[in-house]
């Protein structure tokens, strides 16, 4: 489907899928889980599923003769940290704005995890002190014109890399990927749980597995707690992106699955239920997960593992997008455990 896009390598190649033999069986082995692991998907800063995105823009970066990437996130962004990293990579300066998305929890949340890396990369920081939101923002686009007036060439990278007219095709690639892996594991998958916040991520599988037909097998674990926002945000990237990729069917409201059930109580903090799943995972599967993104969507696999929501036999595939370093910014929380 990507055969068209220029695509500049920034991950080690095919991200690996492993089972969660020891969860399955914990949940009472009725379904079958797996792991594909985005987490694991690059050696820039730790990876995660902005790399894989940011594989399609690099090119159009590199050829608009930009020199910084420019771009916006909480304080303990992934988006950020990954940015910064290809920034190095790639031989750009990058400008990042980290806004206060999340009521800091820790003394040192504006210090460790995605924002130390970041510094480290050598990114410019700004902090701004404006809340959650997934849309453009003003603090960015005087980011950008600040570049300018500075001489430099900016290029602009939206919150998330996902309202970019090339954000929605990385995770197109997900899904053609996953179909080569099923067919050298013989097996097929009945459904994905991924976590969706600023979009295309989602929207990109959405594309993807239209292609033989789970679109609506894509279960969206939302974690913004802006949820119309964000349904309205993945069908706009969605629609964008199977135009782009030239796919044969129409992508609609029904094909789009996203659940609410387990944002509270807001965007970036967890709840007790979102920490019993982090503990879950790392203890039966020694894998870790994030309280803001990544630890929503366990809890909400387990959830539905547990309410039947799959039926009996289903192989389901958690989409791990990375995100642990956040974690260090939650030290209070986890301070036993
Ligand atoms: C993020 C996003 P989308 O934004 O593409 O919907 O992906 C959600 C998501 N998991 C899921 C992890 C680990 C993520 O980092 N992170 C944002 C960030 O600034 O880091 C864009 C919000």
């Amino acid at each position: 489907m990507l055969e068209k896009f220029e695509r500049y390598p920034l991950t080690f190649g095919p991200s690996p899928i492993e089972k969660l033999g020891r969860l399955t069986e914990h949940l009472g082995g009725r379904v079958d889980l797996y792991a594909k692991r985005e987490d694991c998907n690059s050696g820039l800063a730790f990876g995660g599923n902005k790399v894989r995105k940011l594989e399609y823009i690099v090119p159009d970066a590199i050829a608009s003769n930009a020199d910084t990437l420019v771009t916006i996130g909480g304080v303990q962004s992934n988006h950020t940290r990954q940015v910064a990293a290809v920034a190095a990579k790639i031989g750009m300066k990058c400008r990042l704005v980290q806004e206060s998305w999340v009521p800091f929890e820790d003394a040192v949340y504006d210090r460790v995890g995605n924002i130390l890396m970041s510094r480290v990369l050598g990114a410019e920081i700004e902090m701004v002190d404006e809340g959650f939101d997934i849309g453009i923002r003003e603090s960015w686009e005087r980011a950008l014109e600040d570049v300018k007036a500075k001489g430099g060439k900016p290029y602009a990278i939206p919150a998330g890399a996902s309202v970019h007219k090339y954000g929605g095709l990385g995770f197109v690639g997900f899904a053609e990927e996953v179909r080569t892996q099923e067919e050298a594991l013989g097996i097929r998958f009945d459904y994905i749980v991924v976590c969706t916040v600023t979009g295309s991520t989602h929207a990109g599988m959405l594309v993807g597995f239209a292609k033989d037909g789970r679109a609506d097998r894509v279960i969206g674990i939302d974690a913004s707690g802006t949820l119309d926002q964000t349904r309205a945000q993945v069908m706009d990237i969605a629609r964008n992106t199977a135009d782009l990729v030239e796919l044969e069917h129409d992508i609609t409201d029904d094909d789009l699955v996203l659940i609410e059930d387990y944002a509270y109580p807001a965007y970036g903090v967890p709840s007790p239920e979102t920490n019993d799943a982090i503990r879950l995972a790392a203890r039966m599967e020694g894998m870790m997960t994030d309280p803001v993104y990544e630890g929503k969507s366990m809890q909400g696999m387990i959830d539905l593992v547990q309410k039947g929501y799959f039926p009996e036999g289903s192989k389901v595939l958690y989409a791990h997008l990375g995100g642990v370093p956040a974690i260090n910014g939650y030290s209070y929380i986890y301070r036993n455990g």
